[in-house]
């Protein structure tokens, strides 16, 4: 059974939307590939420090939600009860993508593109980190996903297109 089931994993079900993770040392970057979406990249970083309340405070969110080591300050957004297919590669050395919530976890390689996919049930917010010794920030360059309404994403993908920044 565990067979079949590792089958299963591999295999990526009709999906949605399709986001390709960039591992960097120190950093994840985040692409958009649907049509309409490409504008939609950015980089994601560990906030540090006093940085994690002050965006707490900023958003106007519960502190619990920016938890030290694994708050960033460009989060992943994604919708609820969709299917993402994940591309996951690496730009210097390798890394690797793992969200324990999702069950996912695979190496981002560099000169490979890999392939995995999930499919959040809850919105909230998700916390992974690199799990491949990358070098002096291995341990802070974690991946923070956040899983809105279809609807807020929507609004999200609009106004962060126009927002280089994002
Ligand atoms: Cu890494």
């Amino acid at each position: 059974p565990s067979f079949r089931l590792l089958y299963k994993q591999v295999d990526v079900p009709e999906y949605d939307m399709t986001i390709k993770a960039t591992g960097y040392q120190w950093y994840w970057g985040y692409e958009y590939s649907d049509e309409g979406m490409e504008e939609l990249a950015f980089d994601s970083y560990m906030l540090r420090g006093e940085d994690r309340l002050a965006r707490a405070a900023e958003l106007k969110r519960p502190v619990e939600e920016y938890p030290r080591l694994l708050a960033v300050d460009n989060e992943l957004i994604v919708p609820v009860g969709k299917v993402v297919r994940m591309q996951v590669t690496a730009a210097d050395v390798l890394h690797s993508f793992a969200l324990p919530a999702f069950g996912v976890k695979i190496d981002a390689v560099p000169g490979r593109l890999n392939e995995t996919w999930f499919k959040a049930e809850q919105t909230g917010i998700y916390y992974g980190q690199c799990s491949e010794l990358c070098g002096k920030d291995h341990a802070f360059m974690p991946i923070a996903i956040r899983v809105v309404e279809e609807e807020q994403f929507a609004a999200w993908a609009e106004a962060a297109k126009s927002d280089v920044d994002a």
